[in-house]
């Protein structure tokens, strides 16, 4: 059987348990912590980071993205999360590259203040790193409407933004201010109350 390694805490990990639950992919869950067990996590990694996926051979995928579009072509065309051609698919890549572009600068800004000591912070940095973030959040808001990101279904799109919202609502809760991003948020609560997203819950630092 497959193997997930990450936890929930990590949205990269979480964005594929939820896409894994949803398509009905039968695996185990290997929660590690990467901060807690970094040596189990360069065993499964070459570059140390969660989420990583186990095959049945012992072969094992790293990268989010790349983990995906493995996921796609197993369940094929039908049931897939990402469109498999034309404008519908290059809409849905490019939306979950904004979403889990605003991910990677949002656990910068993270790292930034967790990873270094007080007086080593630079906060130009840690600001420009929120500004970008920033910049993601408000393009994502004007692509949402009230159905689906893409299309007629929920997509990687979808569950890209979602995971990604609730993530800075509980790590960065001021990058995400109520009422500055109305339909993304609709979408994440609408996203968190599937059964699938609560399989997955965030667990808190
Ligand atoms: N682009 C990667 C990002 C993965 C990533 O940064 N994961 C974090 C956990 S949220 C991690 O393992 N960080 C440990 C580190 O970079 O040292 C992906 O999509 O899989």
């Amino acid at each position: 059987m497959l193997t997930l390694i990450g936890r929930n805490l990590s949205p990269y990990s979480r964005r594929v348990a939820i896409a894994m639950t949803l398509l009905d992919v039968p695996h185990h869950r290997e929660y590690l912590s990467v901060t807690a067990d970094p040596e189990r996590g360069l065993e499964v990694n070459p570059v140390g980071r969660v989420p990583v996926l186990q095959l049945e051979d012992g072969e094992r995928l790293i990268e989010s993205g790349a983990i995906l579009d493995y996921l796609m072509e197993l369940v094929g065309p039908a049931k897939s999360l990402i469109p498999p051609h034309g404008r519908a698919r290059r809409d849905c890549l490019q939306l979950m590259a904004i979403a889990s572009g605003v991910l990677d600068k949002a656990v910068a800004a993270i790292y930034e203040m967790r990873r270094r000591p007080a007086e080593k912070v630079h906060e130009p940095w840690r600001q420009h790193l929120l500004r970008q973030a920033s910049g993601g959040l408000a393009a994502l808001e004007t692509h949402c409407h009230d159905g689906w990101l893409v299309g007629d279904r929920i997509g990687m799109a979808d569950i890209t933004a979602a995971v990604m919202v609730t993530f800075l609502r509980v790590m960065l809760p001021e990058t995400v201010p109520a009422g500055l991003y109305p339909k993304l948020y609709a979408l994440t609560e609408r996203c968190e109350a599937m059964p699938a997203f609560q399989a997955h819950k965030l667990e808190t630092p």
